[in-house]
């Protein structure tokens, strides 16, 4: 293990995907690196979420790193959408393969980091007391890392075993013939409710609201792979210059005006058979028109009642208050069927809210569940929650603060009064609405880029002009109002939080858009940032 002196060149935050490929490539350049994990080894998401049924909604042959040829070559993912044990063995053999366990201390989480204006150097504070300092910080902190753990009366009372699929037990759970709840049917929730369905003595699903989902259609990954090898150099790149980080048919005309009937449902009933997050992509205009995502719904919600045998179930189970896309689509894999199985009920908080948890299980409405076990699948303090968790003090104040009527970065790399801290995929940035590793892999090539090019100048600070994060965060914003999106209350828009400002985060313009600007920016001297 390299000595972990205390002192550094750079401390990156997170060993999972983005943390990991930022080490190698600061390794590599010769910089002194110290990686900080809260989790006991690599993985970040990976390692936390280990529900049963835990999936990517990404296809494998999308969802690894480029970097490495060789790898990108000798690894064979087994099914067309890789579980989380097989994601979870390649991120391991990542760093078996590049020897990255030993720059890296697991079982510590960083509370606080302090700037000193004299020294030009972060002081980050793990939760066991330690100091370090650093030239640079890089957050790789992820988008979906800080459980939203809602604030439920009763809580403490329950007197079975209480479960988070966010931070699943790493032994498993048995599950066998026992009486389970699982509240909120966002992805996790899904996921959860489908695997665990055929072995549990009874279900019951507490939805607060119904998800549109488009069927995944996984199976044996065929042939796919080995076609797919050959040219992987190019698939990639395609892959970086398009809208949503990874292959997807782009509908090229609008729904109504360009459309005729016959082609459009031709073109969706092709779409699903297809399956996964493409179908909200069949025309052009489903997330800015009212009526062509309007269009695109009742599609979704016509298969849900084929799906699901009892009427009063598959109205309950239909989403009709937000426009679809507006919301993270889920993928899944037979989930509405599991509503036809006699052990599963389904409970509408819109009608019967749960007032507490009790000793014996769940009330909702008038009535009393009992239950052995309670699953909350209740999401995360999205985009900037692991951010502003910690004490982030930069030239002017908290990161805290800065953010308290929404965030406000530059490029979703670099917040003005923060010098030298780096984010990877930070709000504001496409991040969770595109493919992770396509963004990971943006954001890490870009920021050591810049420190390449500080190091080349003898320079060694860096931070946005406050005039072009004003410029991006209306860019975003703007870019963000001329669609559908806001109109959910989602974790998009911070909506799943209690008292945090409602404003849509990510950049909605697309992942090739913002290669091009992000590019031209470092092209351009790195345009709209100070450096010294
Ligand atoms: O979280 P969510 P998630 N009482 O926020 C409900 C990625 N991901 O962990 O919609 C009752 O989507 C909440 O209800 P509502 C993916 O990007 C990917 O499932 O807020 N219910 C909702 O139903 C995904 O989008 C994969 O009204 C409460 C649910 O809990 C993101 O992670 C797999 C409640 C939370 O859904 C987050 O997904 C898993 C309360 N107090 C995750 N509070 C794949 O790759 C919340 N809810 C497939």
């Amino acid at each position: 293990m390299t000595e972990d002196r205390g002192d550094h060149d750079v401390i990156v935050i997170g060993a999972g995907f983005a943390g990991l490929y930022q080490l190698i490539r600061l390794r590599d350049a010769g910089y002194d690196v110290r990686v900080l994990e809260a989790g006991g080894d690599v993985g970040g998401t990976w390692y936390w979420n280990r529900y049963p049924g835990a999936r990517c909604d990404i296809e494998s042959i999308e969802y690894s790193y480029s970097f490495d040829r060789a790898l990108e070559q000798e690894w064979n993912w087994s099914e067309r959408y890789a579980s989380q044990p097989e994601i979870l063995d390649y991120i391991r053999h990542v760093a078996d393969r590049h020897d990255l366990r030993r720059d890296i201390t697991f079982g510590t989480r960083v509370e606080a980091m302090r700037w000193d204006d004299v020294s030009e150097r972060w002081t980050v504070r793990t939760h066991d007391g330690r100091s370090r300092t650093a030239r640079f910080v890089i957050a790789a902190t992820g988008c979906l890392s800080v459980p939203s753990r809602p604030d439920v009366e009763g809580l403490e009372d329950f007197g079975g075993e209480l479960y988070w699929t966010s931070h699943w037990p790493h032994d498993g759970v048995d599950l066998e013939g026992k009486r389970v709840a699982v509240v909120g049917t966002g992805s996790s929730g899904l996921q959860t409710i489908t695997a665990i369905a055929p072995v549990v003595g009874s279900l019951t699903v507490f939805q607060r609201t119904p998800s549109y989902a488009v069927p995944a259609h996984n199976g044996p990954i065929g042939r796919r792979l080995e076609d797919v090898k050959p040219g992987y150099p190019a698939f990639r790149d395609e892959s970086r210059f398009s809208r949503l980080g990874f292959h997807c048919r782009e509908g090229e005309t609008g729904y109504f005006a360009e459309t005729a009937a016959g082609d459009v449902r031709r073109e969706l009933d092709d779409r699903w058979s297809d399956g996964g997050l493409c179908f909200t992509q069949s025309f052009r205009d489903v997330l800015f028109d009212v009526d062509a995502n309007e269009a695109l719904a009742e599609y979704v919600r016509e298969r849900i009642r084929e799906k699901v045998h009892d009427p009063e179930t598959a109205e309950k189970l239909t989403p009709r208050s937000y426009p679809i896309g507006a919301k993270r689509m889920c993928v899944d894999t037979g989930y509405f069927e599991v509503y036809n199985r006699d052990n599963v009920s389904l409970v509408d908080l819109g009608e019967e809210p749960i007032s507490r948890l009790t000793e014996r299980g769940i009330v909702a409405g008038d009535v009393e569940h009992e239950f052995d076990v309670i699953i909350m699948a209740t999401g995360f303090d999205a985009m900037t929650g692991a951010l502003t968790a910690m004490d982030v003090r930069g030239t002017d104040g908290t990161l805290a603060e800065k953010w308290a009527a929404g965030p406000r970065t530059y490029l979703g790399l670099m917040a003005a009064g923060f010098p030298n801290l780096f984010m990877i995929t930070g709000p504001q940035s496409p991040s969770v609405l595109s493919n992770m590793m396509t963004s990971i892999e943006y954001h890490v090539d870009w920021v050591t880029r810049a420190l390449e090019y500080l190091r080349a100048r003898g320079e060694h600070r860096m931070e946005p002009d406050v005039e072009a994060e004003d410029n991006w965060v209306n860019t975003t914003n703007d870019v963000g109002d001329l669609t559908l999106m806001p109109r959910a209350a989602s974790w998009y828009m911070g909506a799943n939080i209690p008292g945090k400002r409602r404003v849509f985060m990510p950049f909605v313009g697309g992942v090739g858009t913002y290669k091009q600007i992000g590019d031209g920016v470092a092209v351009a001297g790195y345009h709209g940032f100070e450096t010294a």
